[in-house]
């Protein structure tokens, strides 16, 4: 034990420490007003020239949204009803209209291909929020067999992935009664009378493309796939899923939660002042206040725990923000699932299976300036990353605590784009490394893929070069996705038998 001493070294370390707080913050809660203010702009834009047919395509100049010019998508609009099915019917049309104004050309459908689930990351949110802002950067307009669920901001991998399941298939969602006693929620969620893809089974398989942590919310759907989890669903199996793409994916964790206020002691405990006291305060007041108008246009996926005001009342208020209850007590959410500690435990399970294709492109924007790794450059790195582009690459795990697992080194992880390390997204690897083959980055899809085996490439991009805002990567940005989803549709195949190809064998060094 160290005795505490008020030296003036250590006063000022905290004022720096409680300064770093505040500027992220500010950072952060900047950028998400932003976002949140650009969706609401969007949908009152379309709703005033919904009224002046002829000044269509003005409104979405700078975000490239999916804008539904009637405002018929409007998500102000405060009432219960599952409009899911209305979307997907009018998904079409609108697509059709938008086509023209989105300034690239859009791939020929098949309809009797696997459809391509969207998954997103941390804060991310499906077709039905936020308007007709997209979490993808309006790629899903450029495939006509996409599907984007909305799997909760800030819910756990294990949750989201049982969401997922019962979003495709159809039914109530069953987060299991072990689960549900051991976390302290519902057992049971929303029900979707109609699934997105009823039809799903080992013939009639999905392609799953997930961004930073929706990539773990794919693994871990097809282990418990695998696993035949869903009760009253005895046929699953790891074939199930056709292929995996990961878009800057967080399978091997990130040195970044613990700059963000998870202790590095258990990679699950949160910081008494830290980034994450603050969004825990914020999110459960957010959730207990429960305004049915701003929920339905921005939710954080926590139903599972009664959390609103007509249901916990005063008291519940107090209980979880004393860390009593609720998904931030019960560390069921996604921050801590995104530790490199809770990444070598879930990774012993989750497997890379035979017949399954799996992609990872993984994102850097940092360089070597003489022996130290830093942020590419200032203006390049978005500003809400920059901090912890810097921070992450200057990060140093505690000597006094056991590293994370055995063989870490802090410089194999000061490579990153400002949320995630490059280390980690390559494919998984802790505490094994599954089989993988990296490919150049001018990959054309023109060479022979083998499943089960993660072929992997890194792009110089910062985390959310890719999504959100199209705008920013620019033609980058149609290529990967276009290369995403031709590659799905045209080289990933069932194969009965799989063994690696010669070619594949020597580029692969297998
Ligand atoms: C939440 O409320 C429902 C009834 O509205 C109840 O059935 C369920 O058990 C409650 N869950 C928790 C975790 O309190
Ligand atoms: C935690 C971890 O990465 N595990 C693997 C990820 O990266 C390191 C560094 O390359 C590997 O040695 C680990 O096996």
């Amino acid at each position: 034990m160290s005795v505490w001493i008020l030296t003036p070294r250590r006063i000022l370390w905290d004022v720096v420490c409680i300064a770093e707080v505040i500027v992220s913050v500010v950072v952060h809660l900047s950028y998400g007003l932003s976002v949140f203010g650009s969706a609401v702009w969007i949908d009152v834009m379309s709703t005033l020239s919904a009224s002046r047919p002829q000044s269509r395509r003005h409104a979405h100049a700078r975000v490239h949204p999916i804008v539904d010019e009637n405002g018929e998508n409007s998500k102000f609009v405060a009432d219960d009803d599952d409009d899911d099915d209305d979307e997907r019917a009018t998904t079409r049309a609108v697509k059709q209209q938008h086509v023209e104004g989105f300034g690239a050309h859009v791939l020929e459908g098949h309809h009797e291909k696997p459809p391509i689930v969207l998954l997103h990351g941390i804060f991310g949110f499906g077709k039905e929020k936020l308007g007709s802002l997209s979490y993808w950067g309006g790629a899903e307009q450029r495939y006509d067999r996409i599907l984007v669920p909305d799997l909760g901001a800030l819910t756990s991998i294990h949750d989201r992935a049982c969401l997922l399941f019962y979003y495709l298939k159809g039914g109530t969602v069953d987060f299991g009664l072990k689960r549900s006693q051991q976390f302290g929620h519902s057992r049971f969620g929303r029900t979707y009378e109609q699934g997105h893809y009823a039809e799903w089974d080992e013939n009639h398989p999905i392609h799953l493309v997930g961004h930073s942590s929706g990539v773990q919310v794919a693994r871990h759907l097809q282990h418990m796939l695998a696993e035949k989890a869903f009760p009253g669903h005895k046929t699953t199996s790891a074939d199930w899923v056709l292929s995996v793409t990961s878009l800057s994916g967080a399978m091997n964790g990130t040195t970044r939660v613990f700059l963000d206020g998870i202790c590095p002691e258990d990679g699950q405990t949160m910081k008494t002042i830290s980034l994450l006291q603050f969004l825990r305060i914020g999110v459960l007041f957010y959730e207990w206040l429960d305004i049915p108008a701003l929920k339905k246009y921005y939710a954080f996926g926590f139903d599972h725990y009664n959390l609103s005001w007509h249901k916990a009342g005063m008291s519940g208020l107090r209980d979880t923000m004393l860390g009593r209850s609720g998904p931030f007590a019960a560390r069921n959410w996604v921050i801590p699932d995104l530790s490199i500690q809770h990444a070598v435990e879930v990774n012993k399970k989750l497997q890379t299976y035979p017949n399954t294709y799996y992609f990872s492109y993984a994102t850097k924007h940092t360089r070597k300036v003489f022996s130290q790794i830093l942020p590419k450059s200032f203006l390049g790195t978005h500003p809400l990353l920059f901090l912890r582009a810097l921070q992450i690459c200057l990060w140093r795990h505690p000597s006094h605590l056991p590293p994370p697992y055995d063989v870490y080194r802090d410089e194999d992880w000061q490579d990153n784009d400002g949320a995630l390390n490059t280390v980690s997204q390559l494919y998984p690897r802790i505490p094994i490394e599954h089989p993988h083959c990296e490919i150049g980055t001018e990959s054309t899809n023109d060479e022979v893929l083998q499943p089960g085996i993660w072929y992997y490439t890194t792009l110089q991009a910062d985390h959310i070069y890719f999504i959100v805002n199209r705008d920013r990567a620019g033609v980058h940005f149609d290529l990967l996705y276009d290369g995403i989803f031709q590659r799905c549709h045209t080289q990933m195949r069932r194969v009965l038998k799989c063994q690696p190809v010669e070619a594949v064998k020597s580029l692969c060094n297998l």
